[in-house]
């Protein structure tokens, strides 16, 4: 396998020959949705008159929560999301009603023409206001292992604290959106920009009130998603089939990107309070957490991430005695939901920041309580699953040794002595990441593989590419257990006729589960072939088979077969030359009463060094270098990995440092637009950005012994927070600056100066 061959789709993406659902060539009779969406955060609907609107020029009908023929809920996990708001409204940017136009700009004039009266309700922004309060969207959820209360009671050094971490925007380049066509006898067909088809076909089957096998999603590829279209999909195709269904035309829903930003939910905000235990030798002896997660006004999948939260609570670190408690506070702004790491991340930041805490009043660099306490094999994680395959060490001393640790800080300890205004900072950021849906249900995957009679194979999957390469994947394992070049080999559709009751692609885990599907699938065709061969041959059922470069050898010697006669000569037989493949991850369990279990295939971990330089004048800063040590498994496709590694740093420093989500107490989104919400761009991506591949070799589990890449290495960009802070107080060491991400320039600014 060529393990250089980087992403099959990249010529199509840099000559804008790639196809995404805003350019798919649209039917006469296409119709324009455009959602009109709730102006104020909380209230009831008193009166609402669109009549005038109806009435202009090429305005065709706007329908409300009273015209959903099915039922009016698009919940995934907790029914209790309306898709059009019926007597009251929680979010400004809540849809209310559909404007169904001929053409965009009529319905955008037509919104003008809507009068709506709207009684105020109290507005909760915050979450512990609104924990407070009692309103949660779903149970809380708690993990322990061992007794902390003993713990504490024997421990002479510990601290407390509070944290918080805040929202981000997915900004996926391509916005959400569908485009939905009438089928007969009652069906429709949706293009969907979604990272889970059958959440979209399962939502619309739902809200048209009709059987999903009437609803048929169809997915090329999304211009991003990051967690983002995971859930949230599923409202604008929901609205977009609705309209298809009831005029029995094409219609097409396609929020610009305020309205993207405006009416969708983004990475949950967390509030956090910690507590964290050390004997002398700076041995982690205890550790409790409680997490208010901001949810937004509907669980949508918060829920789920509050369990991830907890699984990655302890990130790298092996501790004895651990409680920590996670709260889905409900509030009113828009469900947030997904976002790469999901929960992982935020969960992640608190026990760095307990760490970083007690290495601030103990002295010490936080390296050295880090270093301390990394896990290893045989230490349990507080949810029971013991831990195997650690690479947790490997890869901190790896990173410790190959960036030349203690020289950097001998040079950074220099330039800080004779620098007065400009200052630098260091941290390290131990990642340990557990791949596999928390939900072990979701662990499944299927393939449909078809042989054309002329050799050429179409695969389709529950897969969704998105940018991350999970297409040329899932076509490098077809083609290696096929034995033909890649060129033979197409990747279609994601299609929900194709292939039923697929995962949504997420959790890191798509190409893991879907390879998989492949190489079941393939594995029959090829017993098959070979079965075949034995017979042409007369030859025993025992003969080896194998396909190297469409050439076929019988038990190690080339024989005068080659693929395209062996496929014809198949055929000919009447073999089948299609197969269903399935893959449902072995091994995998949690028991969500004890809250134990064995619920990840496998971990992934890796290790940041992040030095940085602040302007103490200006509250600047620039990122000088993140250098990383990451276990890649045996890398498949290196480019490809690579580029989500660089991908997930940079979104991750992002997140930690400039990306601040800003609603006022009113529940107004301030960060509405890219001109006031700020997100990495080539001028703020680390001077050097070094990735080592740390080839490990021992994992089963990972496809092809390849390990999962999509989210651990957002949770690198954790450590670019801690190496800014350590650089203000190195000009300041007194300074207040609390733990609270993301580390603006104004938040420096002030820690700078702050006694
Ligand atoms: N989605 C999900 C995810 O439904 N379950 C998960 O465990 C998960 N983990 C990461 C990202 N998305
Ligand atoms: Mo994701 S946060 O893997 O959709």
């Amino acid at each position: 396998m060529n393990n250089n061959l980087g992403n099959v789709d990249a010529p199509n993406h840099v000559t804008g020959k790639s196809i995404y659902v805003d350019d798919i060539p649209v039917v006469q009779g296409t119709l324009y949705i455009k959602v009109f969406d709730s102006p104020v955060a909380h209230g009831i609907i008193k009166s609402i008159d669109f009549s005038k609107a109806e009435q202009l020029p090429g305005v065709v009908k706007i329908f409300s929560h009273k015209d959903v023929p099915g039922e009016n809920q698009i919940g995934g996990i907790i029914p209790d999301e309306p898709l059009l708001a019926d007597h009251e409204v929680h979010f400004q940017g809540q849809p209310i009603l559909l404007i169904v136009a001929e053409t965009e700009e009529a319905a955008e004039e037509a919104t003008k023409h809507i009068t709506i009266e709207i009684e105020p309700l109290p507005i909760i922004v915050n979450p512990r206001e609104a924990f407070a309060k009692g309103n949660l969207l779903s149970p809380s959820r708690k993990f322990v292992k061992g007794n902390v209360a003993d713990a504490f009671k024997q421990c002479k050094i510990y601290f407390e604290g509070q944290t918080e971490s805040g929202g981000q925007e997915h900004l996926y380049l391509e916005t959400q959106g569908a485009y939905a066509l009438p089928l007969e006898g009652d069906c429709v067909k949706i293009y969907s920009s979604t990272q889970g088809p059958t959440a979209v076909q399962r939502t619309v089957a739902r809200v048209l009130g009709v059987g999903m096998h009437r609803v048929e999603v169809d997915v090329t590829r999304l211009g991003g998603g990051f967690g983002g279209k995971e859930d949230q999909a599923s409202g604008w195709a929901a609205m977009a089939a609705m309209v298809a269904y009831i005029l029995k035309q094409p219609a097409k829903c396609i929020p610009h990107r305020m309205d993207d930003m405006r009416m969708t939910g983004k990475r949950n905000p967390y509030s956090s309070d910690y507590k964290i235990g050390l004997d002398e030798q700076y041995n982690i002896i205890a550790y409790e957490a409680t997490y208010y997660q901001n949810g937004g006004a509907a669980a949508d999948l918060s829920p789920a991430i509050l369990e991830r939260t907890l699984f990655h609570a302890t990130n790298s670190y092996s501790i004895p005695p651990v409680k920590v408690i996670a709260h889905s506070c409900k509030t009113n702004v828009p469900p947030n939901t997904a976002f790469r790491g999901f929960g992982g991340p935020q969960g992640m930041f608190v026990i760095e920041s307990a760490i970083d805490h007690a290495a601030k009043q103990l002295g010490v660099d936080a390296a050295i309580i880090q270093q301390k306490n990394l896990m290893d094999n045989g230490d349990e994680f507080p949810y029971g699953q013991i831990v195997t395959e650690c690479e947790a060490k490997k890869c901190w001393d790896e990173a410790a040794t190959k960036y030349e640790l203690e020289k950097i800080k001998k040079e950074i300890s220099a330039f800080n002595s004779c620098n007065s205004w400009l200052k630098k900072g260091f941290s390290l950021m131990p990642v340990c990441f557990g791949i596999s849906f928390t939900n072990t249900m979701m662990n499944q995957a299927r393939a449909l593989v078809h042989v054309y009679t002329d050799g050429t194979v179409g695969v389709s999957t529950g897969a969704v590419e998105m940018g991350q390469g999970v297409n040329t994947k899932m076509m490098q394992v077809a083609a290696k257990n096929l034995g033909i070049s890649i060129d033979n080999i197409k990747l279609e559709t994601t299609n929900t006729t194709r292939v039923a009751n697929t995962s949504p692609s997420a959790a890191s885990a798509t190409a893991d589960l879907n390879c998989k599907a492949v190489e079941d699938a393939c594995a029959q065709i090829m017993q098959r072939l070979r079965l075949m061969v034995s017979e042409i041959k007369e030859l025993g059922d025992n003969i080896v088979v194998t396909i190297e470069d469409s050439a076929i050898f019988v038990d190690g010697v080339q024989s005068d077969l080659n693929w395209l006669t062996l496929v014809q000569q198949a055929f000919v037989r009447r073999i089948n030359l299609s197969a269903k493949g399935h893959y449902a991850t072995p091994l995998i369990n949690f028991d969500k009463i004890k809250e134990k279990g064995h619920p990840f295939a496998y971990h992934v971990y890796g290790t940041a060094l992040t030095m940085v330089t602040v302007d103490c004048i200006r509250g600047t800063y620039e990122i000088d270098s993140v250098q990383v040590v990451h276990d890649f498994g045996t890398s498949m496709n290196r480019p490809v990995d690579l580029g989500q590694v660089e991908g997930g740093i940079v979104q991750g420093i992002g997140w930690m440092t400039m990306e601040e989500v800003v609603y006022n107490a009113s529940g107004k989104l301030l960060s509405n637009a890219l001109s006031t919400y700020k997100i990495p761009d080539i001028y703020s991506v680390p001077k050097t950005l070094d990735v080592h591949f740390l080839n490990t070799d021992n994992n089963s589990l990972a496809i092809l012994k390849s390990k999962a890449v999509g989210e651990p290495p957002l949770m690198y960009g954790i450590g670019a927070y801690f190496a800014i802070r350590n650089a203000v107080l190195a000009f300041n060491p007194g300074s207040t600056i609390k733990y609270e991400a993301p580390i603006t320039p104004e938040k420096v600014l002030m820690g700078l100066y702050a006694k």
